[in-house]
Order: C-alpha cells, then structure tokens, then sequence
C-alpha cells in the first residue's frame, strides 16, 4: 500500500490531523493498535480550548461537540472553606472554553473518519518504522497473521506517550526534559448531577482535588493521592468521604455522591521530547510531551501541534515549499513550553507536597493571595486556560 502521511495512533491527535489533511485533499492511513472500542472507552480530557474548539470545526467534526458541550465563562478555586472565581470572560478579553469530553470528540472524529472513507485501521500491531531518515519512509505493521507494507512520504507519530514514534528517533538526537511528581490523580466519573455549574479546583490541606463534568448527568471528579494507592485501596465511599473532606462545607453538603462507572489512577508528569521532528517523522500530541492535567493543557497542546503540522503539510503538498515542515518543530514546542509552564505553576500551586517546608507552603499561599488581588495576575490565568493563540 502507499500514501502520502501515514499517521501512527488512532486518538484524537492522529486522526483530528488524518481528518484536517483528507479535507484538504491529502491522503493518510490511521495505524491504531487497540480497538475502536477500546480507545473509545478511555476516560480522559474534559476542557477545550476555543482554538481546539474551532479546529474541531474546520475539521468538520464540531456538529455535536456545539449542540452538547457546555460553554464555561469562568471556574472556582476554593481554599480554606472558600470559592474564589476566575473570570474568564473577564480577564481573557472575551473567551471562554468548551466542557466537551475527550471520549466524545474521539468518536466524532472516528465516526468522520468512516463516513469520509478515511483508512483507520484498528488492531495494527508490531507496528515499525523503517527509513524514516530518508526520503522513502515507510512502516509495517501486522494483522490477523499477516505483514503489511505502507509506503509514503512522511510518518507522523501520533501513539501518545507509549508509543514506538518517538522511540523511533536515535537517542543521540533526542533530548528529553521530564519532571515527576509525588503523587497521582484518583478520577471517578459518576452518573450524577456536578456539584458546581463550573468546575471547581480545590487546595487543601489534605491534598487537592477537582469537581468536573462531562454533562449536566455525568460527574467527573479527582482527588490527589500517594503514588502508592491503587484504584483497589479506594472504595467509592471512601472516595466520596474524602473528597467531601477537602470541599468547602457549602459545596459537600450538595455534592451528590453514586457508583462510580469508571476508577483511575493516573501518575503526574511533564515530560517534552526535543525536537519533534527526524527525518520525514513528526511527532504530535502526548507522543512528544505529557503535562500533569491540572491546567487542562494535555489535549489542548496536541491542537496546536495538529494545527502547525496540518499547515506544514498542506502548504507543501501545494507549493512544493517546506518551510512550514522546516519550522514545525520550532514553533510547535514554542507553545508546547508554554503549556508546560502554566501546568507546573497551577500544579506546584494547588497540590500538597510530602516533602514541602513551611517557606514553599507559604510561596503556595502567596501565588494564590497575588491571583485574587492583582487584575494582571488574573489576566495571565485566564489567557493561558483559554489558550494561547496557535
Ligand atoms: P493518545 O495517547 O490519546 O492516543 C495515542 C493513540 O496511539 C492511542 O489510541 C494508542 O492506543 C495508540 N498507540 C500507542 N502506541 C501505538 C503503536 N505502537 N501502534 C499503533 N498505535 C499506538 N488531558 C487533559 O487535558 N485533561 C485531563 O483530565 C487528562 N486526563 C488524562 C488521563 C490519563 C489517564 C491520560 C493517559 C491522559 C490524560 N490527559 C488529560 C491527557 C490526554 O488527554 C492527552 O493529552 C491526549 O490523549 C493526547 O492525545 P494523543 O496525542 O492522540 O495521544
Ligand atoms: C476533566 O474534566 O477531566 C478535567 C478538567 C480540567 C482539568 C483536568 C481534568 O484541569
């Protein structure tokens, strides 16, 4: 088989890039190692960005993401017993973001896929990239027993964190930048009514946690715990007892508690790989860098890789020019660094560390008085969490 861009990983990176590219008349294969089903029943992102947002539409996959999201002008940071709002609106110049759920947009964008007669194809294992330094790439993969050969002119690796894209690329090239954390996210998601109209980020002595939504039916929330815990250790009723313990006593008293359909726990990191590009590979999304997903900033920095590497390829399908391809890796980690910076801060912010001393603790509570006392402070919040401009 040949194509032209033959994209490796079938989540929202891969194929919002497979989708932008076919519409603009340029081919791809989607390579997917788990099943449709699988990947759709992965819970994860739940914050859009406007940019992302309208990337979505100019995919031709924004129908349903506007009849359903929920548009939020605002959130809430409660600290000692207190909600304190961040206007958006405000402080952004007019934005706001799109609650819509990552799970969602990945199935818009496969249903898109299909009914376009996209190439997605799921199951691929053993997937391999070959030549990828020179001008003749191709990958191979394996299906139901059988060895398959897509040649094509670029690859790009869109397989998330574990994938073989960015394993791809020599270690003397690679340059990688990671901090880990102390501690993981406990999510649950619930059928029950969210305990806020907006979301709602909690610092606490006990340790943060997060009340989020999917919808006006379906609850997502997250408590910070040891790296130690596993989803085992936590029954729901502990998990609802201890959330209650880090809310204000307003905000528990209606907080509507039921099973939880779905239990994680996901380990905090930021981690950027440089650069994103070797040869004819470009690497997208959580493939080139991961950050910890208390600035909603996970999905919403793949958009802009998306956005500059679907620029890259069109202007040289078109023109014959690669100076969109040439300057991807640069101006893509350009805004994936700043990504990076607004996660650490509202993470170093909100989260109890085990090993803090009384001065960090008192820096933790000074970043927070400086935000609720200074218009600039607030106006920096807001444009980095509604996006900055790709
Ligand atoms: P993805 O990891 O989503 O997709 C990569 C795809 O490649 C997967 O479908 C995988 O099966 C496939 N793949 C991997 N290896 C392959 C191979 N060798 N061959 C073929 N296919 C391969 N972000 C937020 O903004 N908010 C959140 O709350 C949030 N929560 C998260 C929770 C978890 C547990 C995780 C892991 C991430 C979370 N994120 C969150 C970040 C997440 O949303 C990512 O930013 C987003 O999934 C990035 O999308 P992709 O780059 O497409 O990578
Ligand atoms: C979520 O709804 O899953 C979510 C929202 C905002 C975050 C992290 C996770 O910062």
């Amino acid at each position: 088989m040949r194509t032209q861009v033959c994209i490796i990983g079938g989540g929202p990176s891969g194929l919002l890039l497979s989708q932008l590219l076919h519409l603009n008349g340029i081919e791809t294969v989607v390579l997917e190692k788990h099943t449709r089903e699988y990947v759709l029943q992965r819970i994860r992102a739940g914050v859009l960005e406007h940019g992302f947002a309208q990337l979505m539409r100019e995919a031709q996959c924004g129908e349903r993401m506007d009849r359903e999201c929920e548009i939020h002008h605002g959130f809430f940071i409660a600290r000692e017993g207190i909600l304190n709002r961040v206007d958006l609106h405000k402080y952004s110049g007019g934005n706001s973001v799109v609650v819509y759920g990552q799970t969602e947009l990945t199935r818009d964008l496969c249903d898109a896929r299909a009914r376009m007669g996209g190439i997605v194809v799921h199951d691929a294992q053993d997937v391999a990239l070959h030549d990828i330094a020179s001008d003749k790439p191709f990958v191979t993969y394996t299906r139901d027993n059988a060895t398959y050969r897509i040649d094509c002119d670029y690859v790009v690796g869109a397989d998330g964190f574990h994938g073989i894209s960015r394993k791809s690329i020599p270690a003397s090239v690679l340059q990688e930048h990671e901090k880990i954390y102390p501690f993981g996210w406990l999510g649950v998601l619930s059928r029950t009514k969210p305990v806020s109209p907006e979301l709602i980020y909690v610092k606490h002595q006990r340790g943060f946690a997060l009340c989020s939504m999917r919808s006006q039916v379906l609850s997502r929330y997250y408590v910070q715990v040891p790296l130690t815990d596993k989803e085992e250790d936590w029954s729901d009723d502990a998990f609802w007892t201890e959330l209650k313990n880090r809310l204000p006593g307003e905000v528990a008293a209606r907080l509507q508690t039921g099973p939880a359909i779905e239990k994680s726990i996901a380990p905090l990191r930021s981690y950027v790989c440089e650069p994103m590009r070797y040869g004819r590979l470009f690497l997208a999304g959580d493939a080139a860098h991961i950050v910890p997903p208390t600035g909603a900033r996970g999905l919403n920095s793949a958009a802009s890789d998306v956005y500059y590497l679907f620029q890259g390829l069109v202007e040289h399908y078109r023109t014959g020019s690669e100076r969109g391809l040439e300057t991807y890796s640069q101006r893509a980690l350009a805004r994936v660094w700043k990504g990076q910076r607004f996660s650490w801060w509202m993470t170093m912010m909100l989260h109890t560390f085990p090993d803090a001393i009384s001065y960090d603790r008192k820096l933790q509570d000074t970043d927070l008085d400086y935000l609720f006392s200074s218009d600039a402070a607030m106006a920096s919040l807001a444009e980095n969490y509604v996006g900055l401009p790709f």
